[in-house]
């Protein structure tokens, strides 16, 4: 069965499910990214991900084939990164994702939390140091934020970072579900300093992995994300000296990190979209060629409804991605161009805003997937078919970055300015 084209004789980047003609939001550069992401996961995910999955395999091997493609620091400028905007950012996201969840975030952890760390916190030496072979994928990255008993509430991190007397930073502490902390060649670690001179409560640390003290376990087995690498970090007695510590003022407290989380955030806005619109593709062709009581199943009003469902989801996602990185790229711009040509403000992207994006996007694309799925009857549990496989993996990303709890009350601060994460 042909494409629907979103208008007349012209067919969508996006395909089938382009019903409200987002092809045409975006230049001809960004679709080309887009496309050269997609036929790289044509070549190197799709005919694997199956057996990676089922094996629980991270291919090591195609991280320096990421960084060919230019998708390591993909939005970050200078020391080798490819310096792109953030919506080619957020379309290369959406193409990774329709391949699998676990590869996307790969390229999150290590573009937007430890490379964004460095790029945003870091000093001229750390920079230099790591961001060039980062975004080559000759160094990996990871960023250990989250504790056993501190995850939506990274107040509460008990990690611990002393100076002893001949001036060395010692840390003490255990991170959980830290992506790639077993393979990372360097560790972004934030941990409570107490008030050491100037260090200001929770500082972040740039921690090379082969230093005395650092370990990582592999967290198995894993029903989600199994394509990927999730950690737990434990850090021994382990010394830094004072210039392993990010320096910048905006890395004092804990909007260092926050910072580096809406990075992270933006991409799942536009990555999970990706999953919806595999998940789609995936329950759209079965239901053209299953038949069922002498018919196609996509003859059925019953599937014609859910197939539209869907695609209103999909389409109301990228839009609102759409917008979302429109103004992520204005409010990087201080020249005024990008306000000129898009019209919105520059410097007006707000956590709610990213909030927004996330909670919605991944919730949608969640039960996207579960629909789809169900659409593919008991041929949908096998790993021959993604939606299931993608239903499972946003079971993670809707909890990793912000919970949807996390994200509905920091829009609902926005709202009432009154924060309701804590008991009255
Ligand atoms: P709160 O008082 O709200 O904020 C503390 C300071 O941070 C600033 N801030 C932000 N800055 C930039 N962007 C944001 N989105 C920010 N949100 C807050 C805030 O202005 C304040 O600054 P200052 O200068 O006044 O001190 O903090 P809170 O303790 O009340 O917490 C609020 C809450 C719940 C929103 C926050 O804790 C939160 O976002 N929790 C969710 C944490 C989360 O997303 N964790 C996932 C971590 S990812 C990870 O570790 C592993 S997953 C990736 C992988 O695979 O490795």
């Amino acid at each position: 069965m042909p494409n629907n084209p979103s208008t007349p004789g012209q067919e969508s980047f996006l395909g089938a499910v382009d019903i409200t003609q987002l092809d045409s939001l975006f230049s001809a550069e960004e679709k080309d990214v887009a496309l050269r992401v997609r036929g790289f996961v044509d070549e190197h995910i799709r005919p694997n991900i199956s057996e990676w999955f089922d094996k629980a395999h991270f291919p090591l091997e195609i991280i320096p084939e990421m960084g060919k493609l230019g998708v390591l620091g993909m939005h970050l400028d200078g020391y080798g990164c490819p310096g792109r905007s953030a919506v080619e950012y957020g379309l290369a996201a959406q193409e990774l994702e329709a391949g699998d969840s676990g590869l996307r975030t790969f390229v999150s952890v290590q573009g937007s939390l430890a490379m964004s760390a460095i790029h945003k916190h870091g000093s001229e030496e750390h920079k230099q140091e790591w961001l060039p072979k980062m975004a080559k994928g000759e160094a990996v990255g990871c960023f250990g934020l989250t504790e056993p008993d501190a995850g939506s509430d990274p107040a509460s991190m008990t990690t611990v970072a002393k100076k002893d007397a001949s001036g060395d930073w010692i840390l003490n502490g255990t991170k959980r579900w830290i992506g790639l902390a077993s393979v990372a060649d360097v560790a972004i670690i934030w941990a409570q300093t107490g008030e050491h001179g100037d260090a200001r409560g929770v500082r972040g640390f740039v921690v090379p992995t082969d230093t005395q003290g650092y370990s990582a376990q592999v967290i198995e087995p894993k029903m989600s994300m199994r394509a990927s690498i999730q950690c737990e970090i434990h850090l021994n007695d382990l010394r830094l000296p004072e210039s392993a510590m990010l320096p910048a003022e905006t890395a004092v407290g804990l909007g260092g990190p926050f910072r580096c989380l809406n990075e992270a955030r933006y991409g799942i806005i536009w990555g999970v979209m990706g999953a919806a619109r595999d998940s789609f593709n995936a329950a759209l062709e079965y239901s053209q060629q299953r038949k069922q009581f002498g018919t196609p199943l996509s003859n059925f009003q019953i599937t014609q409804t859910k197939l539209a469902d869907m695609a209103v989801g999909i389409n109301r996602g990228y839009l609102l991605a759409h917008q979302i990185g429109r103004l992520k790229d204005s409010a990087k711009d201080s020249s005024g161009a990008a306000e000129q040509a898009t019209g919105l403000p520059h410097g007006s992207l707000l956590p709610a805003t990213i909030s927004t994006g996330k909670l919605d996007n991944t919730r949608v694309a969640l039960t996207i997937a579960r629909e789809a799925r169900a659409m593919l009857g008991g041929n949908g549990i096998s790993l021959e078919h993604s939606p299931l496989r993608h239903a499972n993996n946003l079971e993670s990303v809707r909890t990793y970055e912000g919970t949807d709890e996390v994200h509905q009350l920091t829009i609902g601060r926005h709202l009432t300015g009154v924060g309701a994460f804590h008991a009255r």
